[in-house]
Order: structure tokens, then C-alpha cells, then sequence
């Protein structure tokens, strides 16, 4: 396997029984391995839901360290289509023209900063502080904001001495709730602002609920979007031809970054909790157990993804999971796309070499799976 790849641990199992058994704190989730059956689980929402207790379909479950439900995303419908009519005009301003322009401005701004230097870490150097400058676009506020999101590493939930760590969750939580109290005291152009004069149901939103939205936009965009970037990074560092076929032909960008968010698959899968006795893969699944949609598995299915462990920026037919499937499809994608397809337009445009010196890579341990996702640390270096 080369540096920059990403094996599918799930092969043997997806073939031969279609699921995987993960252990999440005394807990058995069934991970499902098959793209039919991921998408056919995430369009039954009545079975499988989302709206349990807040934490409970994350693995690992992070229902100790948080009462607060994130929203949209652990809502079950009819209310779910509510918050997500209200947010998602809100989340397509990455498609205007000067949103990209300011992404690559951050770009060149990082780029000239590390080109100073003969060797970066890029995770905390690259794609931690592209991935923070980034989000103060999609959150409409000031940039010097990020140094702030900087500090706090690559997970707000996840540190290296624990998987859900409640104090670093303490940092997070009350960083949001003084934002929130900011912006009621004095309200503005940004997401806070434009949340509490949000209505649902003929009210307006309560404060808890505007936590539970700002919650998932620092905990879902975070360590998915560094992976990406990362990743992409030691792609091109392995492959010197990418960049300049990008760039003679720059209508690939669109394809390319499908394939990488499908080749990558950042989240590696996300739970739901059963509501009724029913059945999986020929496996009876009992109410109140935890299934998992594993979207990395989904997107190596070889019926679907012709040789789907090789990276074709020009595959034509890419109907992958890597943004979810069905009404919780990623909220984030639109922003997540922008960022990574103009990482890609201006790393071309502005003839960017990248060698990789050294890598650890980041190794997720689920039971009989053990998953690259990224990398914890790589030595890059740019001219
Ligand atoms: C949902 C992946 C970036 C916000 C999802 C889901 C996936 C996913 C697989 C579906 C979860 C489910 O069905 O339970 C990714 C990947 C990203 C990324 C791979 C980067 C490459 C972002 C960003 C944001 C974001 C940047 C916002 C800042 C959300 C939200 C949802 C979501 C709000 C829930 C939507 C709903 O429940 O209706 N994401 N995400 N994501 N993501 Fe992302
Ligand atoms: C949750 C999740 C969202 C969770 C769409 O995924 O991302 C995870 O990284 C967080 O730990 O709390 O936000």
C-alpha cells in the first residue's frame, strides 16, 4: 500500500456476512458493511432513528459527556425537516463566488507561511488551522477568531488520553454558550445571531436549541474536514502528476473531489438506535440496540464502485455515502466540498510541490476493525 492509502478493513466481512461487530462501552453496535443496506437503513427512519438520547447513535457513544442534543442531526422527523428548512439556506453561502475567494485567500495565506519552512507538521500546521480559518466564513465572524478554535486540537470531544474526553466538551460548551450570550446582548451578521431570531413551530429558537446547532457545526466539521485535507495532501505528495493534470484541465475538480471524499470517507460511520425487533442481513436485531451505518465500508462495495480501493478523479458514476445518505445528508457537504476543491484549484494554479518526509498515522480501533482515517502527524514539505 502506498504512503498516502487508505486499505478497507471491511472486505472479508462485507462479503461474507454483510455486518461487523463493534464494542462501545459495554454496548454491541452492528456495523453495516453494504451499500444497500446502509442506504436501506438510513431511509428507515422509523426503525432506525436519530432523535435518542442525545450522544447515544455517536460511536463512541458520547452520552456522558453531553445533555445537549445536536440539531438537526439526532432529530427524527416530522421536526427534523423543520430545522433543516430553517438552516440550509444558511449552509449553501459556500457557493457564492466570494466565499471561495476568501477560502483561497486563507489557502495562499497558509501556503506562503509553510513554503517559509523545510519541513511542517501539516496536520496542526495545514489542515487544523485551514480547517478553523475556514469555518469563520461559514459562521460569518471575525477571522482572528480561529487562533481560539486553533488551540484546542483536532477533536473538541476526543483527546489522546480518552476517546470522549467531558473536560475538553467543557471547553467547547462554554465557549459556545458565552458566544451566545454575546450575540443576544448584541446581535449580528453571524450564525449565533441569525439562530435566536430563528423561528420553528411559530416560536423562536430557545437557547438550548441554538447550542445544540453551534455544537454540531464545531464537533461534525472538525476532524472530518482535517482528514480530508490531510489526506489529499499526502495523495498529491505521492502522485506528482495530479497537480498538473488538475490544471491542464481544471473541470476534473469536480469529479476529483468526490472521489477523494469517497476513497477517504472521514467519518467512518455513524449510529442509529433500533425502535422495533426486526431484522438485518438474515440477523435479528432486538428494539433499543445500536446499528451503525458505516459509510467507509459502503464506499468501497465493489457491486457499486468499479476497483474501488484505486483513486479515480474522473470516475463518472460516484453515487457514494461519504456526506450520509438520505434526510440526514450532510448539512456541512456544500462548505466541506468548497474547501477541498479550491485546496485542490489553487495548489494547481500555483505550480505547489509537496514531498512527504515522515508520517504516524491515525489508526481508529473499532473491535475486529482497525481503520486509517488520517494521519495523527506528517512531515510535509512545500516549494
Ligand atoms: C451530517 C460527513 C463536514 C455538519 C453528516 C453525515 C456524514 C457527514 C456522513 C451523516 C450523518 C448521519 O446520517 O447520521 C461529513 C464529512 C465532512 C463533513 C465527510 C467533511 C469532509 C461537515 C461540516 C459541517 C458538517 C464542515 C459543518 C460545519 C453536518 C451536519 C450534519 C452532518 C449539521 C447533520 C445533518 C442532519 O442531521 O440533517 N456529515 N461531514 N459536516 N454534517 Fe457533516
Ligand atoms: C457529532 C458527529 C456529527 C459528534 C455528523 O457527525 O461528529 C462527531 O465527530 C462528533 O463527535 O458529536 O457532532
Amino acid at each position: 500500500m502506498e504512503k498516502f492509502g487508505i486499505p478497507d478493513p471491511f472486505e472479508g466481512e462485507r462479503e461474507a456476512k454483510g455486518f461487523g461487530t463493534v464494542q462501545d462501552q459495554e454496548d454491541d453496535v452492528m456495523m453495516l458493511l453494504r451499500l444497500k443496506d446502509v442506504r436501506k437503513t438510513a431511509k428507515d427512519v422509523k426503525t432506525f432513528q436519530s432523535g435518542a438520547k442525545p450522544g447515544r447513535i455517536v460511536v463512541p457513544s458520547e452520552v456522558s459527556i453531553r445533555d445537549t442534543r445536536q440539531i438537526p442531526f439526532e432529530v427524527d422527523p416530522p421536526l427534523h425537516g423543520k430545522y433543516r428548512s430553517v438552516l440550509e439556506d444558511w449552509f449553501r453561502r459556500p457557493e457564492n463566488t466570494d466565499y471561495q475567494q476568501a477560502i483561497a485567500a486563507i489557502i495562499r495565506e497558509l501556503l506562503s507561511e509553510v513554503k517559509a519552512k523545510s519541513s511542517v507538521e501539516a496536520v496542526s500546521e495545514f489542515s487544523l488551522k485551514l480547517q478553523s480559518r475556514a469555518l469563520t466564513l461559514l459562521l460569518n465572524i471575525p477571522y482572528a477568531e480561529a487562533e481560539t478554535w486553533i488551540s484546542w486540537g483536532t477533536h473538541v470531544f476526543r483527546s489522546e488520553d480518552s476517546a470522549v474526553d467531558g473536560d475538553k466538551a467543557e471547553i467547547l460548551y462554554s465557549y459556545i454558550d458565552r458566544q451566545i450570550l454575546k450575540a443576544e446582548e448584541s446581535p449580528g451578521e453571524d450564525l449565533y445571531s441569525i439562530l435566536l431570531n430563528s423561528e420553528i413551530d411559530g416560536r423562536k429558537f430557545t437557547k438550548e436549541e441554538v447550542r445544540g446547532v453551534m455544537i454540531l457545526t464545531f464537533a461534525g466539521g472538525r476532524d472530518t474536514v482535517i482528514n480530508a485535507v490531510t489526506n489529499t495532501l499526502a495523495y498529491i505528495a505521492s502522485k506528482p502528476q495530479v497537480l498538473p493534470a488538475v490544471k491542464a484541465n481544471p473541470a476534473i475538480i469536480t469529479t476529483a473531489v468526490e472521489e477523494l471524499v469517497r476513497y477517504f470517507s472521514p467519518l467512518t460511520h455513524m449510529g442509529r438506535v433500533v425502535t422495533a425487533d426486526t431484522e438485518i442481513c438474515e440477523h435479528a436485531v432486538k428494539a433499543d440496540s445500536r446499528v451503525s451505518l458505516c459509510w467507509a465500508s459502503a464506499n468501497r462495495d465493489p457491486n457499486t464502485f468499479e476497483n474501488p480501493n484505486e483513486i479515480n478523479l474522473e470516475r463518472q458514476l460516484n453515487p457514494h455515502v461519504g456526506f450520509g445518505f438520505g434526510i440526514h445528508k450532510c448539512l456541512g457537504a456544500t462548505h466541506a466540498r468548497q474547501v477541498l476543491r479550491t485546496l485542490l484549484q489553487v495548489l494547481a494554479e500555483d505550480d505547489i510541490k509537496i514531498s512527504l518526509l515522515e508520517a504516524k498515522e491515525n489508526i481508529e480501533d473499532w473491535g475486529e476493525f482497525q481503520r486509517k482515517v488520517g494521519y495523527d502527524q506528517i512531515h510535509l514539505s512545500f516549494s
